[in-house]
């Protein structure tokens, strides 16, 4: 697999100044030896703080009792990868990222040691005319697909966000395009379940685009981001026609996006547009 990128990105997304230590392509893997490597150690004063989806501090005495339990379900929260076993720190005892040095360490910005899991929607429809007709390029239908503006950096993304604990996919799926495309956590109860029947109508049927680890900016040697990306398609456009596209919670903008090739996307979110692309036999 292809190393992570933005999970090397030199200033840490958030802050000003937590710098990464370099880490070149090829020095990626663990098992290439590094004569020195000294990545910066760094956990937001946000997840320190002890907020409830966030690992306690088990690293003091007292608290020896509340060491997670890695690779395996621990309680209501995964702690699983879908990239397979992960190994643990030979010195700390903490998750050691499957993909390598990233020249931080610590959990940044992220809640979970090792593997944190998030859930995203690509809500797909045909682009048409003003006629109906499906606008073509290269010979092959165009879709589009819901994008949502991250607040912070501003980026374009697929409205996706974290499992809580306890919580299904299949929820976190719904609950995340609901709270950042369509505002649901800002509507009246009336118009709250107008929006739930279109969407627990779309959301019947998806298909499986992606399940893994996500080169994340946010992404740590020892916490990471992985996702379930799923396709969820209006092809007649009578399903997601009928919902007003509004930004909410840590969205700040939305919009139907062309899938196309010259795409920039937060994280590595455009793999995943390009697979739906083929799936979609839409062009690219
Ligand atoms: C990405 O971060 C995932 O693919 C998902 O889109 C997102 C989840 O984090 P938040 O949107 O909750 O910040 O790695
Ligand atoms: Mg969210
Ligand atoms: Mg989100």
């Amino acid at each position: 697999s292809k190393h992570h990128v933005k999970a090397r990105c030199k200033i840490y997304p958030g802050s000003t100044n937590k710098e990464r230590f370099p880490v070149p392509d090829e020095n990626v893997p663990w098992r290439e030896k590094l004569r020195k490597y000294e990545p910066l150690e760094y956990t937001a004063p946000e997840v320190e703080q002890n907020p409830p989806w966030a690992d306690p501090d088990f690293t003091h005495a007292e608290n020896k009792d509340k060491m997670p339990k890695w690779n395996c379900l621990d309680g209501k929260i995964n702690r699983e990868s879908y990239d397979g076993h992960y190994d643990l720190d030979p010195e700390s005892g903490v998750p050691r990222n499957p993909r390598g040095r990233t020249g931080m360490a610590g959990r940044g910005l992220l809640g979970r040691w090792g593997p944190n899991h998030a859930a995203d929607p690509i809500v797909t429809r045909w682009k048409r005319d003003n006629c109906g007709k499906k606008v073509q390029k290269d010979s092959k239908p165009l879709a589009q697909f819901i994008a949502v503006q991250r607040r912070g950096n501003n980026e374009w993304a697929l409205p996706g966000g974290m499992v809580d604990a306890g919580e299904v996919i299949s929820a976190a799926l719904k609950r995340e395009f609901g709270e950042e495309a369509l505002n649901s956590l800002e509507t009246s109860p009336e118009e709250k379940d107008e929006i739930e029947k279109h969407m627990n109508e779309l959301f019947q049927r998806g298909t499986q685009i992606y399940r893994g680890y996500v080169d994340d900016p946010r992404n740590t040697d020892n916490a990471w981001m992985e996702t379930t990306a799923i396709l969820f398609r209006d092809d007649d456009g009578d399903s997601v026609a009928k919902f007003k596209l509004h930004a909410g919670d840590d969205a700040v903008g939305v919009q139907w996006l062309d899938l196309d090739s010259s795409l920039q996307l937060y994280a590595n979110h455009v793999d995943f547009l390009k697979k739906t692309a083929e799936i979609l036999g839409a062009s690219w």
